[in-house]
């Protein structure tokens, strides 16, 4: 059953509000994943909305081996104490929709924009994880698929070789939630590609962002 907000006209986003494409991972250790292929449906419309309501930027300055560089992709971000609810009103039920699927408050949504098959973010695990034990962060995907990789995290790896990577093709409207321990255990990245690719907008929802 798809649930419709009320903002959009015919084609308006609507979501798996009973999570039926859903399928749960357990990774090693006590981290899992959570897959939800087709999730939203009408992305385009909330594709054009975030991008008309957002302001972009490029972080400067970030450190890569030895050097720092620019960011290599345009970011965004709204927080429930900065900013009015109303600002994102297309975000509001889902917001409320994966609150209550995952039990968390989800306080912050990072915008992540990929021009083009240039963009990218290289492996990392998020920060908040040093506030929060047990993260719960929601990606939602629009625009042109990408791939999304996790491997775990070098740190606790060390002198055990490299283990595979695992890939999720993050396409128009898939849902893709990381949990348990996963920014402690594993890290993730969505890496540059040869062919050619339109934009990709991720939407990120975190908790108890401070
Ligand atoms: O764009 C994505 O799917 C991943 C975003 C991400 O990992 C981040 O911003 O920390």
């Amino acid at each position: 059953m798809f649930y419709q907000p009320s903002l959009f006209g015919s084609d308006e986003p609507s979501f798996d509000s009973l999570f039926l494409s859903a399928s749960r991972s357990e990774l090693s250790g006590s981290s899992w994943i959570e897959y939800a292929p087709g999730w939203l449906s009408g992305g385009d419309s909330l594709f054009d909305d975030l991008m008309d309501r957002l302001d972009f930027r490029q972080r400067t300055g970030i450190p890569m081996y030895d050097r720092l560089v620019d960011e290599p992709r345009l970011t965004s971000w709204w927080s429930e104490t900065e900013s009015d609810e109303m600002a994102l009103p297309a975000l509001a039920d889902i917001r409320w929709m994966l609150a209550d699927r995952y039990d968390r408050h989800f306080d912050s949504i990072g915008f992540n924009l990929y021009r083009d098959q240039n963009d990218s973010v290289a492996w990392h695990a998020d920060r908040h994880r040093t506030c929060v034990t047990d993260a719960v962060v929601a990606i939602l995907s629009v625009g042109e698929s990408r791939p999304f990789r996790m491997r775990r995290n070098r740190e606790l790896e060390y002198g055990k070789g490299v283990g595979a990577s695992l890939t999720w093709g993050l396409g128009h409207g898939d849902l893709l939630v990381m949990g348990g321990a996963c920014q402690h255990e594993w890290q993730h990245c969505v890496p540059k590609r040869r062919r050619a690719a339109g934009p990709r907008l991720s939407i990120t929802f975190r908790h108890d962002v401070r």
